[in-house]
């Protein structure tokens, strides 16, 4: 009986008509290895990426799987398609392509993806606290959101770089009115709000 190998052999490429965008989403590493010959099916496909991509967007239809076909030569008319069981993201960068239920005849193979990363909301302002004088709290967001300091709160070290420390009563960092500030300035109606926050004691039960 003849043994069998299967030839699995694994090259990336950006498709011509769905590039992988936006340019910063890379892969890392890809398993199998591209180049790898493969002796028996691998079961799945993992493909790891530069950054966490939007599971919305990984369907069979932007990462697709293909064999070179009767001219053993991967990116020309004869190219089979192979199609996955599935496709889903793992690990929010990682896509895994099932194949476990699908013949993988002796040939070269490569996936072409067109996936999207997450994009990440730009903060509509950030305060560091970080300056050591003045009476400026810099909004380092880039959209120059700078607050002032009220009444003086002291410069302290902080959770990182340095803090304010107000005294609960009159002292504030007052940064001008801006629609962009409102609860209902996101598409959602909605704005997220994070901070290092230390209590000098905890206000009594009501
Ligand atoms: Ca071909």
């Amino acid at each position: 009986m003849k043994a069998v190998r299967a030839w699995v052999r694994l090259l990336l490429a950006a498709g011509p008509a769905v590039p992988l965008a936006p340019p910063p989403l890379t892969v890392v590493s890809i398993v199998p290895a591209p180049g790898s010959d493969y002796p028996f099916h691998p079961g799945n496909v993992t493909v790891t990426l530069s950054a966490p991509i939007d599971p919305a967007t990984v369907t069979p239809s932007t990462c697709r799987f293909f064999r070179a076909g009767a001219d053993g030569i991967l990116g020309t008319a004869d190219d089979v398609a192979v199609v996955p069981e599935s496709v889903s993201v793992i690990s929010g960068n990682q896509i895994l392509m099932d194949l476990s239920g699908v013949a993988l005849p002796n040939d070269f193979y490569r996936v072409i993806l067109s996936g999207t990363v997450v994009s990440d909301p730009a903060a509509i302002a950030r305060w560091a606290l970080d300056e050591s004088s003045g009476t400026i709290a810099i909004d380092s967001s880039g959209n120059g959101r700078n607050g002032t300091l009220v009444n003086n709160p002291a410069r302290i070290a902080g959770k990182a770089g340095n803090a304010l420390h107000f005294n609960g009563v009159d002292q504030s960092v007052d940064v001008a009115d801006d629609d962009a500030l409102s609860p209902h300035a996101g598409p959602s109606g909605e704005i997220s709000l994070s901070a290092w926050v230390r209590m000098a004691s905890l206000p009594p039960a009501a």
